[in-house]
């Protein structure tokens, strides 16, 4: 299937995701694993991608995460990652983001940061010294910072 869409940043960029999640470093990680990260990065993989992993059944390796990550962009547009992935960090019912929440989200996909990058991270998200991050703070963060997050 081979769609090679994807830029050589966002190849880095994915590769680099890939690492933190490979903790265990064979090279591999889990289905379980690969959908969460894509759908924290504002994905919902359909069946086809299920499809395209059905094979895999010891992991998935850096190549065909690519694939796939290619794949899952390919069906999605910008602005609704960004719903997406709003959603899925404040709750269906949520209309902010705490930063309880947002330290729940980074731990899914097991990125691990210190205290003081999280809170620096967290209040420019927050826009200053807000306490929890609206829509409108979150889309004006991704649009501003966007390529650096969306791979
Ligand atoms: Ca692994």
């Amino acid at each position: 299937m081979a769609h090679s869409s994807l830029t050589e940043e966002q190849k880095s960029n994915a590769s680099s995701l890939f690492k933190m999640i490979d903790t265990d470093r064979d090279g591999l990680i889990t289905k379980e694993q690969a959908f969460q990260a894509w759908k924290l990065l504002g994905y919902e993989p359909n069946e086809q991608v299920s499809e395209e992993l059905k094979s895999n059944t010891y992991g998935i390796n850096l190549q065909k995460y690519l694939e796939v990550l290619a794949l899952c962009m390919n069906q999605t547009s910008f602005e609704d990652r960004i719903r997406h992935i709003f959603r899925i960090i404040a709750g269906t019912q949520g209309n902010t983001i705490s930063k309880r929440q947002l330290q729940n989200a980074l731990s899914m996909v097991t990125i691990d940061l210190t205290d003081d990058m999280f809170l620096d991270l967290f209040e420019q998200m927050a826009n200053d010294d807000d306490e929890e991050i609206t829509y409108e703070d979150f889309l004006a963060f991704l649009r501003q910072n966007g390529d650096y997050i969306f791979y």
